[in-house]
């Protein structure tokens, strides 16, 4: 990341001073961590003397606390006997799902009703993210509906190499109400975060799960507040929950997860109407402006007999304003099919395709933030696809390509299968098989034409083992360069909660671990119980396997089971080598066993 700094952002020290160290917290194989960071909105509200809802602080917990269907006290008990954990975390019930969920809470404060969220909340958030990043599994963020889908178009820019799910949410009726949409969407949000890995910044609303900067709030009224209307959900609830796996937007760089730390202010919206004043625009478009989104009419249209407001926003582009053409309408693209579209673009300025306001107002002031790019690279950006905002067949970029259907038909017809739902659990079976063939072999050739064809490199075979945990046991550094290339997820946990990591660990790829590190992988030492793998290791006297877990990252002081580390046991074995390493790695020479 960059580390440009705007002139308009204040520390983000000012409002939120409650700050808790990350929670120590051991998780057991099938169990997973969320961090739900409460910022506010009405979902934590109650009503004042004046009968106007305010957000009320320390409430939340306890009455999440009360309720079974969102904490299971017995489990937590047995859970937490020795110690409390801070910040204070719960359990959901045994949902069905893969993983027994433990969400903590970290509660800012004061807490905001959203439209009272600046820029300031959106950096602080994305330092929350960045400091317990390696701790959960995945992040809830509770906020106020009002201003949420600006909240999650800016963070969906401010995480770069995003590698788990951010799910933002919040409700239209107080979780303390009787009646209200904050326990379920409370619920789900929390579920889609502990079980699934979709590294994207969501929103959560009803029982729809969609990509953050593709939504906007439709209703004040109604439960069903959020809509994305260029973009399908990525999630639906019904009695199952249905993930969309291939709408999912994956990040294609070999870097690790950061959070760029500013955004510029010096952005605006111009809704156009009929008889707008070209006065009106010059004096939006003066400076300290910087950039503009546009909202045009239609298509992209703007009048085209009126010369002056045309000169107007062609002085501005001239001095360097980025000037961006979205559409009034909710649904839709801008293009240049009319002639009153086409005046735009000889007077320079950029079209935003099928960007929601929200999300073509952010990636603005991210792109304006981005010190080391130039004018022109910054226009570029604002009409590439950086985080899925624009439809990309749209702006050129579409991959296009055979169909491996006829595969599918072909089988599906010998198997005499021809209902939808048969067919689609044939093609989940069938292309992790193909894809993971080419991966024993090592060929990056039959992987691109695999591609070519439409096949999800990024799909998990039934075991939850997907093309990049195979190619971390084959240790073939070409393919799995070329895997995270595509958008392979660091992060994926097969059904044995192995990541690529555990894998390539297991199999001594050194080079391999190396990549994947670079990429943001992680091992989290007590979960994937390393304790008990070093001290095997260490019995064993495998040297090898110490440089693996060196090259991972692993604390050489975690204990195994009966409390011993590595060097009790390599002591213990006689093994030399191995007691050398650790003195070396400077390991704590005065850690007591259970003895
Ligand atoms: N005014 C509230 C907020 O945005 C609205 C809500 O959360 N439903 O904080």
């Amino acid at each position: 990341c960059t580390s440009a700094t705007t002139d308009s952002l204040a520390p983000p020290v000012s409002r939120i001073c409650r700050r808790t160290s990350a929670v120590d917290l051991t998780v057991d194989s099938a169990e997973s961590r969320v961090l739900v960071i409460y910022t506010g909105g009405t979902i934590g509200m109650m009503r004042n003397e004046q009968n106007a809802l305010v957000p009320v602080p320390n409430a939340l917990v306890r009455t999440l606390r009360r309720n079974p269907v969102l904490h299971d006290e017995v489990y937590a008990r047995t859970k937490f006997r020795h110690k409390e954990p801070s910040p204070p975390t719960l359990v959901l019930p045994d949902t069905q799902e893969r993983n027994r969920v433990m969400y903590s809470i970290l509660e800012y404060s004061p807490l905001l009703d959203s439209s009272n969220m600046t820029v300031e909340d959106w950096v602080q958030i994305g330092r929350d993210i960045r400091k317990y990043y390696e701790h959960y599994h995945g992040f809830v963020i509770l906020h106020g509906t009002d201003t949420l889908a600006y909240t999650a178009s800016a963070l969906s820019f401010m995480l770069e190499n995003l590698g788990k799910t951010v799910i933002i949410t919040g409700s239209q009726i107080p979780l303390f109400e009787v009646r209200s949409d904050g326990r379920d969407n409370l619920l789900n949000a929390v579920i889609v975060a502990g079980n699934f890995v979709i590294p994207e910044v969501l929103v959560m609303f009803g029982d729809r799960v969609f990509r953050g900067n593709r939504t906007t709030k439709v209703s004040s009224e109604c439960l069903n507040a959020f809509n994305s209307l260029n973009f399908p959900p990525l999630v639906t609830f019904g009695i199952q929950i249905e993930v969309s796996h291939k709408d999912i937007f994956r990040q294609t760089a070999i870097e690790k997860f950061c959070v760029h730390p500013s955004l510029d202010r010096n952005v605006g919206l111009l809704r156009l109407f009929p008889s707008i004043t070209a006065e009106t625009v010059k004096a939006f478009l003066q400076p300290p402006t910087l950039g503009v989104v546009l909202q045009s009419y239609g298509a992209g249209n703007v009048p085209s007999d009126r010369q002056d407001i045309l000169d107007a926003i062609g002085a501005a582009t001239q001095r360097g304003v980025i000037v961006v053409n979205t559409t009034q309408c909710m649904r839709g693209a801008v293009s240049d099919l009319y002639e009153t579209g086409q005046a735009l673009k000889a007077v320079g300025v950029t079209p935003g395709y099928d960007m929601t306001p929200e999300a073509a107002l952010t990636k603005l002031s991210y792109v304006l933030a981005k010190h080391d790019w130039d004018l022109d690279t910054k226009r570029k950006m604002m009409q590439m696809n950086l985080r899925g905002e624009l439809t990309r067949a749209l702006s050129g970029e579409g991959v296009t390509g055979a169909s491996v259907g006829e595969l599918v038909d072909a089988v599906a017809a010998h198997l005499q299968i021809s209902a939808p739902r048969e067919q689609e659990e044939l093609s989940a079976m069938l292309y992790p098989a193909i894809v993971n063939s080419a991966v024993m072999r090592r060929s990056v050739p039959k992987l691109s034409s695999l591609r070519e064809y439409g096949l999800d490199l990024t799909a998990a075979n039934a075991d939850g083992r997907t093309p990049l945990h195979v190619a971390c046991c084959e240790g073939s550094v070409e393919v799995v360069e070329f895997l995270l290339l595509r958008g392979a997820n660091v992060h994926m946990k097969d059904r044995f909660d192995n990541t690529p990591l555990l894998n390539a660990i297991y199999f001594d790829h050194h080079e391999v671990i190396k990549i994947l590190v670079k990429c943001g992988a992680h091992i989290i030492g007590p979960r994937q119980n390393i304790g008990d793998k070093l001290c095997s290791a260490a019995a064993k006297g495998q040297l090898k396997r110490f440089v693996s877990y060196q090259l991972a990252g692993a604390d050489f002081n975690q204990v195994d089971s009966s409390h011993r580390t590595a060097l009790h046991v390599a002591v213990l074995h006689n093994q030399e080598t191995i007691v050398r390493f650790l003195i070396g790695v400077k390991v704590n020479l005065k850690c007591k066993d259970m003895l």
